[in-house]
Order: C-alpha cells, then sequence, then structure tokens
C-alpha cells in the first residue's frame, strides 16, 4: 500500500511544511509512510496476540478465495479460527475507542461535579437552559433549588453511568421505542459504560468467547455504550460547562500562525484546559508578559479534537488536522505545543528537538519520553493554564532563524449543534427539524450524510474527505461534519456559505435561503453522538418513518485510522445507519465476519457496515442507499417532480 509517488496531501500549507521537513532533515509521518507498509496481516484482522504462544498468523492474502481445506488450516495454536480471530481484533479495537471517548466523558463529568459544588475556581456552569433540560429528563428535581444544586445531582447521576451493573444507560431513552426494542431484543442494550468495555475485554481473552456472532454482538453493546453513554455524557455536560456551540466564524490552517506573536497550540481532545488557555491568553498580566519577552502577544490556535471544541465555543482559529501536527512545528514558528489525551503523535518529541518548539504534556494519563510534563490541576485551572502560557513564553525568545509560515488559511463558520441547526431550520420560536423533514420530502434535500473521523498517512491527505463530500452535496445531500474530516473541508473553503456554490440545485436554495453553508461543523469525534440526536429528533418530527433506520441518511469516515472510529461506526450501524469506511477493512481476513458485518447486521440492526475506498464509488454508495430509502418512505417521486421556480425559492424563506 505505501506507495513511493502517491501525493501526499492536496493541502498547499501541508506540502509546503512536508517540503520544508525534508530540507531540515527533519523525519515526519509522511516519510516514515513511505519506508514502512503497514502488515498485511495485521491489516486484514489475521494476527492473534492475546497469549504468549503467538503471535499466531492465519493470513488469507489479498484477493484470495479461500476453499475449505485451506480454512481447516487456518488455525492459531489453540484451535482459534480466523473468524474468532478477525472478530476479537474488531471487538478489542472497539472497546479502546469506547474506553477513550469514555474516559475522556469521566474526567469532564468529575470536573463538572466539582464546578457545582464550588470547588473550582475558574469553571462554571454556563447553560442555564440545557441544565435544566437535562435535569428534568433525568427526573432530577428543580424547585427553587440552584443551579449549582442541580447540577451537583446530574453530574451524580450520571458519573454513576460509568460503573453502574445493571438495567440500561439512561441516555437510551432518548431513541426512537423501536429502536430500543430492537436492541432489547437483541441483548444488545447496554448496562454501564465501564461494564461493557470490561466484558469486551474479557470476551477476547484466550479461551473465552469463541463465536464470532456472538463476539460482534458485544462489539454492539460496547459501542452503544459510547455513543450513547460515554460520549453523549461528555457531549452534555461539556456544553453545560462551557457553552452550547452556536455558529461562529474562525480561520483554520497553518497560516494561522503569527511571526511576531507567541504561537500556542493545544492539541488533544478535552476542552477543560483547553477553555482556560483561551481565557488566560487574553489575561492582561500574561499579555504583558509576553510583551516583556518581546512579543506582540499570544496566538493560541487548536490542533485535532481539542481544536474543535475551542472553535466552536471560543472561535479560536484551528492550526490543522491529524497529519498536521508535525508540520506546525516544522514551521519554526511554535513556541509550545500543549497536549493533553489521544492522536497526540511520539514524533512530535523528534520533531521538536529539531526547533525551538517546547512539547508540554498536561495529563497524568498521556506523558510522552522528552517531553515537558506540567499536569494540569482541574482544581485550580486559571494558575494551571497561565503556568504552561508563561512557560511558552519564556520559549519565544529562543525562536531559531528559518521560521516559514505558510501563507494559506481559509474562512470556515463552526458551531452547529443539534440545538443551532434546529433553530435555524426550524426558526427561533418554533425550533423544529421539520422544516428540515419537510425539504427532505419535497427532495430540495435528498437526503443527510454524515461524513467523520480521521486522516490517515496511507491515503492522500484531506483528498477523500474533499472529494466524497463534493459529490454528495453537488447531489443534493446535506452533510454534517466532525473531527478532523470537517477541518478538511473547511480548509478547502466549503464551510462558508459561498460553498454552497458546490451544492446541487436544491440543497443550494435551502442553504441561500437559510445562509448556512452545505457542510455543516458539528464538533469534535465525542460530539458524534449530536448526530445521534439529530437523527432522533428527525424521526420524532414526522414525515420520515418511525426509525433511524428508516432515514435517508448514510455514515462514512473515508480516512480513519484510529480505534475511536470503529467505536463511532459500530455505534451508529447498531442504531440503524448505513457507514461507510475507507483505506482499509480490519477483519477482510475473514469472509464470515465481514459479511456479517456488511450484510447479517442489516438484518438485525436495519444498518450495516461497508467498505470502499473511492471517495466517488463512495459517494455513489451513499446516495443509492439514501435513494432506496427514500423509495421505502414513498417519498421517491417527489423528488423527480421537483422544479425551482421563483415562487418556490420565495416559499423558503
Ligand atoms: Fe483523532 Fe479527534 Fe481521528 Fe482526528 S478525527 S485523528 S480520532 S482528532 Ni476524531
Amino acid at each position: 500500500m505505501a506507495d513511493e509517488k502517491k501525493v501526499k496531501s492536496i493541502d498547499a500549507a501541508t506540502i509546503e511544511m512536508i517540503e520544508k521537513a525534508a530540507k531540515d532533515n527533519v523525519s515526519t509521518i509522511f516519510e516514515r509512510a513511505d519506508k514502512m507498509a503497514p502488515c498485511p496481516i495485521g491489516a486484514e484482522g489475521s494476527c492473534c496476540s492475546q497469549c504468549a504462544m503467538g503471535p499466531c498468523r492465519v493470513p488469507l492474502g489479498r484477493g484470495k478465495v479461500e476453499t475449505e481445506e485451506d480454512k481447516k488450516k487456518r488455525r492459531g495454536l489453540c484451535g482459534a479460527t480466523a473468524e474468532t480471530i478477525a472478530a476479537r481484533n474488531f471487538l478489542r479495537k472497539i472497546a479502546a475507542g469506547t474506553a477513550s471517548h469514555s474516559d475522556h466523558g469521566r474526567r469532564v463529568t468529575q470536573a463538572f461535579i466539582e464546578t457545582a459544588r464550588g470547588h473550582v475556581k475558574g469553571f462554571e456552569i454556563k447553560d442555564e437552559q440545557k441544565l435544566l433540560a437535562l435535569a428534568l429528563e433525568l427526573g432530577v428535581k428543580i424547585g427553587d433549588r440552584s443551579n449549582n444544586e442541580i447540577a451537583t445531582e446530574v453530574g451524580e447521576i450520571l458519573l454513576g453511568e460509568f460503573g453502574k451493573q445493571e438495567g440500561e444507560l439512561l441516555f437510551l431513552k432518548r431513541a426512537p421505542t423501536k429502536r430500543r426494542e430492537i436492541w432489547r431484543k437483541l441483548g444488545v442494550a447496554p448496562r454501564g459504560i465501564d461494564r461493557e468495555v470490561v466484558e469486551a475485554m474479557h470476551r477476547t481473552h484466550m479461551g473465552v468467547d469463541q463465536e464470532y456472532e456472538n463476539l460482534l454482538l458485544q462489539g454492539a453493546r460496547c459501542a452503544l455504550a459510547d455513543g450513547w453513554g460515554g460520549s453523549m455524557i461528555a457531549t452534555e455536560l461539556q456544553d453545560i460547562m462551557f457553552g452550547n456551540p452556536a455558529p461562529v466564524l474562525s480561520q483554520i490552517n497553518l497560516g494561522v500562525m503569527k511571526e511576531d506573536e507567541v504561537n500556542v497550540i493545544i492539541h488533544g481532545h478535552e476542552p477543560a484546559l483547553a477553555e482556560m488557555l483561551a481565557v488566560v491568553s487574553h489575561d492582561p498580566e500574561i499579555v504583558a508578559y509576553a510583551k516583556s519577552k518581546g512579543a506582540k502577544g499570544i496566538n493560541l490556535a487548536g490542533m485535532c479534537c481539542t481544536a474543535n471544541e475551542i472553535l466552536m465555543r471560543h472561535g479560536v482559529p484551528i492550526a490543522g488536522n491529524f497529519l498536521q501536527q508535525e508540520l506546525a512545528i516544522v514551521t519554526g514558528a511554535l513556541d509550545a505545543m500543549v497536549v493533553d489525551v489521544q492522536c497526540i503523535m511520539q514524533g512530535l518529541g523528534e520533531v521538536a528537538k529539531c526547533y525551538h518548539t517546547k512539547l508540554i504534556t498536561t495529563d497524568d494519563r498521556a506523558k510522552i519520553q522528552g517531553a515537558v510534563h506540567m499536569q494540569f490541576d482541574e482544581s485550580n485551572p486559571i494558575e494551571s493554564a497561565k503556568a504552561i502560557i508563561k512557560a511558552a513564553i519564556d520559549n519565544f525568545p529562543n525562536r531559531k532563524a528559518g521560521v516559514v509560515i505558510p501563507k494559506y488559511k481559509s474562512d470556515l463558520i463552526a458551531g452547529f449543534s443539534h440545538e443551532t441547526i434546529n433553530y435555524l431550520l426550524g426558526g427561533m420560536f418554533r425550533a423544529s427539524y421539520k422544516p428540515l423533514n419537510d425539504n427532505i420530502i419535497n427532495g430540495r434535500i435528498r437526503g443527510v450524510a454524515g461524513v467523520v473521523g480521521c486522516n490517515n498517512a496511507r491515503v492522500t491527505h484531506d483528498d477523500v474527505h474533499v472529494k466524497l463530500v463534493k459529490e454528495l452535496i453537488k447531489n443534493d445531500v446535506l452533510v454534517l461534519l466532525t473531527g478532523c474530516a470537517a477541518m478538511a473541508l473547511a480548509k478547502q473553503g466549503l464551510m462558508v456559505p459561498e460553498g454552497a456554490q458546490y451544492a446541487g440545485e436544491g440543497l443550494r436554495s435551502v442553504c441561500e435561503a437559510v445562509g448556512i453553508p452545505p457542510v455543516l461543523h458539528l464538533g469534535a469525534c465525542v460530539d458524534n453522538c449530536r448526530i445521534l440526536v439529530a437523527a432522533t429528533a428527525m424521526v420524532k418530527d414526522g414525515g420520515l418513518g418511525d426509525d433511524v433506520s428508516d432515514l435517508p441518511v448514510a455514515g462514512a469516515a473515508p480516512e480513519w485510522m484510529s480505534e475511536k472510529a470503529l467505536a463511532i461506526g459500530q455505534y451508529f450501524v447498531s442504531s440503524g445507519a448505513y457507514v461507510l469506511f475507507g483505506v482499509t477493512w480490519p477483519t477482510t481476513g475473514s469472509k464470515e465476519v465481514t459479511d456479517h458485518l456488511f450484510k447479517d447486521m442489516e438484518k438485525m440492526y436495519g444498518g450495516k457496515w461497508d467498505f470502499e475506498p473511492d471517495p466517488i464509488k463512495m459517494a455513489e454508495k451513499m446516495i443509492a442507499h439514501i435513494d432506496a430509502k427514500r423509495k421505502a418512505l414513498g417519498i421517491d417521486k417527489a423528488r423527480e417532480r421537483v422544479l425551482y421556480d421563483m415562487e418556490m425559492r420565495r416559499e423558503l424563506t
């Protein structure tokens, strides 16, 4: 798969910095990807390293059709079949992804409770309306209690979801009735978040669960504990504590860095530290300190999903997505790369050594050899954040010669929470998904796609995202984006209302009437649960069936690489969605397991997995699925009849 001639990126800033890295003799992921091909046995899910008698390798080999004789030979030392091995590997990845989102959710919940108890100076309960709505939903008494009292109880109830042993996760009640019945019938309604992760690890231990269908049922249950559990708790409480996102204008790409200011990038996933950095970087004392060191001010930017969090709530610019993290250092202008958890490449340490950049770890769960560790103290966030920014300022005078900041940057509008979409499409006083549903029914909008996930160094950076999404909007499919996928589209200028020029006539008319881009940024990867909530609201507002699986919607992660992406994909499939992944598929070593995921799951959940690396074919498959759902709903004819005269356009406004 490693192809020497592969174009590395479609992003000009990225290409400029890859070339600078080569000139500076600095190794980056792009170069390492050329030198090391992925292991073909691991890539197809045919390597079992669960015990010390192995690793056992049972490869099928690409494009090979297996005979019964071959099949008998494909066993590990313990007799584990290729199916068991592929399914175990798949389940373990889902468990790791679920654990990552959910451990994030747990930290947020703990900080939320401490804030509500008044133990934290710096954080507060910002969104009263969302707090009260959640309290009502959870049966927490409101009466004349203070927001802090209510929030404490809400936080304690949700913290209990992680260690719960019996029953069902509380947020499952949000799903359509039909969906909950499916989960119960299949026995995949998650009980407690931690319990499902632990059980997944137990079942995949040597000599436990050895039936691939059963292993994949636990995959569904574990993933649902992520989407309707850990991730959803994180998003809800972050919104209440830091503010519900609303549309905000900002900029993206390495060009947001500044030559004459202290450049600080916050990279990772959790918003608590990032929130505080955003606040203290404007503190007059800190700004004066920066000036005393010869800088004009402090320029804070984000990277990966932490970037999405502070972009949506503070308009803080984004320096780049996953594959750009080392390149931000290569500019020679980055004074501190501050990291928390997840998607932080260890390669940053080596790159930082070649320039003056200080790599600062801030979370005791994620230290990096050679980095400076400055623990972020959530009980004293202001002082912690100030100390980190001061360390960056102190490093400003150490910049070396040869700084090059690419001039590329694009405007973007982000901050489309589930509530915002509701208001924008439904109006302030009648917030509802009904107008969206109506536009789907009348065919102006053909359907809705969620395009999410990472960058992957095995494909041209950002290329698959952009080609796929352009094809979708050209065909009147409204696209909701999160994570690094959102950043890819923003860099190409699609995340502003002018992006509607790439949309088909129907979608364009709706975007122009409402004043929204044809691709909406919904936030970080934990915020994919906003798409679950939006899909459920579409079902509840009527006209599009009675379950998520009836909706003309589809999802994709065209450049995925992380285990979290698999957890997300599986919770969407188990919630009734059609989900397509690009790049590579991790169970191709077993036809049975792959067929189960790609075919049988549709009969079980109404949603299914699929794999397609080519972005145009991927779009075709998603559109075909959307059209099939339209047909089943009896609204395919409406689309054919649509003609856009002036009167219809006026109707939209
Ligand atoms: Fe990581 Fe979330 Fe993937 Fe980007 S999209 S590479 S998981 S930062 Ni979440």
